[in-house]
């Protein structure tokens, strides 16, 4: 039977995805990867779910993708097969937000998970890097491009040339992270800014991740240009009409979700 390696918990609107194939650190084999490509695929159907919080265990959001795994690669078969491609690339076409929450360990491809999410929150203890160097290979999710952009050219060389780990205040620093907290308080933090997150109206919601995320493929006036058009096309929403009224009758909104 294949195991479990991503636990499922379900809190109002909220969807929480725990790595939990402890054994290896949450080192990120292809099972793994695909359950949680699946799981998010699944949340992206669901129209009860605004946000989904990625967490893994206590030691290691995860220590990157599995090596035993990739010691037996050659080039023929990693190009043929467009190694672990496949799963990876379900993380960038997913809508809805995005919440990581690390403790520990997210090196490699753990924190290349970390940066292909929307925010990304850690607990004083967690350690970041693309330690890839030291195994005679590139980071091949994401570090080379996501980490430049998170911390700067600088910081980004030094971590990718080096291998050597961020403290959770260095990412902090950086930019690559937004909040640290005390590993006991990392959950309902994420939780809570995941339910702030999922309260609001999901087709605004969706509308903003689409237009920063924008702003990371297009010049600043096609990218403005993107806002502006989403600006408009907002006023056809009921939950405009909705979040306006109850600003003015000084009462919470009541989104509808179109
Ligand atoms: N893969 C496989 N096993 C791993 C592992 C990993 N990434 N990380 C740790 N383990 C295993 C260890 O071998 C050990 O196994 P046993 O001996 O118990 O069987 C167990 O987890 C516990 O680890 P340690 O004994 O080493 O624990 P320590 O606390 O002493 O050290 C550590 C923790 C995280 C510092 C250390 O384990 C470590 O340096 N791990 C390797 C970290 C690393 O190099 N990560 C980068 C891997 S390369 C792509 C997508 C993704 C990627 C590439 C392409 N595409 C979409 C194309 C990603 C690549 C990578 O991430």
């Amino acid at each position: 039977m294949t195991e479990s390696c991503v636990q499922q918990e379900r809190r109002g609107h909220v969807s929480l995805l725990r790595l939990a194939s402890e054994n290896r650190l949450n080192s990120l084999t292809d099972e793994l990867v695909n359950q949680l490509a699946a799981a998010l695929l699944r949340n992206e159907a669901d129209p009860a779910i605004h946000a989904t919080v990625i967490t893994g265990s206590d030691k290691a959001f995860a220590a990157g993708a599995d090596i035993v795994g990739m010691s037996k690669l050659d080039y023929s078969t990693a190009f043929g097969q467009d190694y672990i491609g496949r799963n990876w690339d379900v993380l960038r076409t997913l809508r809805k937000p995005l919440i990581a929450a690390v403790r520990g360990y997210a090196l490699g491809g753990g924190c290349e998970l970390a940066m292909m999410c929307d925010i990304v929150i850690a607990a004083a203890d967690a350690v970041f890097g693309q330690p890839e160097i030291k195994l005679g290979i590139v980071p091949g999710a994401g570090g080379t491009q996501r980490l430049p952009r998170a911390v700067g050219k600088s910081n980004a060389m030094l971590a990718c040339l080096t291998g050597e780990s961020m403290t959770a205040k260095e990412a902090l620093d950086t930019g690559l992270v937004s909040k640290v907290v005390q590993p006991d308080e990392l959950l309902d933090a994420a939780l809570s800014m995941a339910e702030q997150i999922a309260r609001h109206s999901l087709p605004v919601i969706v509308a903003i991740k689409e237009a920063v995320n924008r702003s990371f493929e297009a010049s600043l006036s096609e990218g403005l240009l993107f806002e502006r058009r989403l600006f408009h096309a907002g006023f056809s929403l009921a939950d405009q009409k909705e979040g306006m009224a109850a600003f003015l009758e000084r009462r919470p909104a009541a989104f509808a979700n179109r």
